[in-house]
């Protein structure tokens, strides 16, 4: 009875064998669960992760007629000297080495030593409104991992400002102006005029000087953008021998360029 069990299972074990043969994967992982598993289940360790992110500063900008300056310093433990990428609203600008003489950076990080500095100028988008410029100091990978990330170094803005009109020139008639400046600026969204004058109260048709209380008169509207050249507006309806005082402005988007101003006199 006992020597037929046996034959039953020696049986089934030879039947079974050609099975677990053709599995080799399962052989490979079953080697490194074994309690004493093959070297080759246990690769050794890399290098210690030990990179970091650089460190540093974004010290100055400066702007004039498209052309953008920054200046810092930057250091990175694991080597260098590491780069400095800038951007400019969003778009890669340029890149300078920070290798420069620091003498104040050598001060504070005397195991680093003094050159670390960065400076550089850069063509800048030259139109009006703000921009704003960031630093990055990018990374030195000393070969382990995780690679440290490039760290921000700091963002700055500067500000074109919106072209004033050019030039006003005024020319009063007896009961109207004529206005006319030069378009400098090629991206307004448009100019804005005032005139404001005063005369007596309830009477705009009165003569100059008015009697009785003096009242004041504005007028503001908008004009077109232009492309270049002379731009003409012209107000009537005023009074006559009267004091008139013209204020043109460029507007483009959010800002407006400062005021030009003019007085005539109607006759
Ligand atoms: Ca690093």
């Amino acid at each position: 009875m006992i020597r037929a069990c046996i034959r039953a299972v020696l049986v089934a074990g030879l039947l079974v064998t050609p099975v677990v043969t053709t599995s080799a994967p399962a052989m490979a992982q079953s080697l490194c669960n074994q309690p004493e598993p093959p070297p080759s289940c246990n690769p050794e360790p890399g290098p210690t992760p030990s990179d970091r992110s650089p460190f540093g500063a974004f010290d100055t900008l400066s702007y004039n007629a498209g052309t953008a300056s920054v200046t810092g310093w930057t250091i990175d433990i694991n080597g260098g000297p590491n780069n400095v990428h800038v951007y400019v609203d969003g778009q890669f600008a340029a890149a300078f080495t920070a290798d420069q003489y620091r003498a104040d950076v050598g001060q504070r990080y005397p195991v680093n030593g003094p050159y670390h500095g960065y400076s550089g100028s850069f063509p800048a988008p030259s139109s009006s409104g703000p921009h704003e410029v960031c630093v990055y100091g990018i990374n030195w990978p000393d070969g382990t991992t995780p690679v440290a990330s490039n760290y921000r170094l700091g963002c700055k803005q500067y500000n074109v400002p919106v072209p004033a009109p050019g030039n006003l020139r005024l020319y009063a008639g007896s009961r109207d102006i004529v206005i006319v400046w030069t378009d400098n600026a090629t991206d307004e969204t448009d100019y804005e005029v005032t005139v404001s004058w005063s005369t007596s109260c309830g009477d705009q048709e009165g003569n100059y000087p008015p009697n009785g209380t003096s009242c004041g008169y504005q007028s503001t509207w908008r004009t077109g953008a232009y492309n270049g050249g002379d731009v003409s507006a012209r107000y009537a309806l005023l009074p006559r021998n009267t004091y008139v005082f013209v204020t043109v402005r460029t507007y483009r988007g959010t800002a407006y360029s400062n005021a030009v101003t003019g007085s005539a006199i109607t006759s």
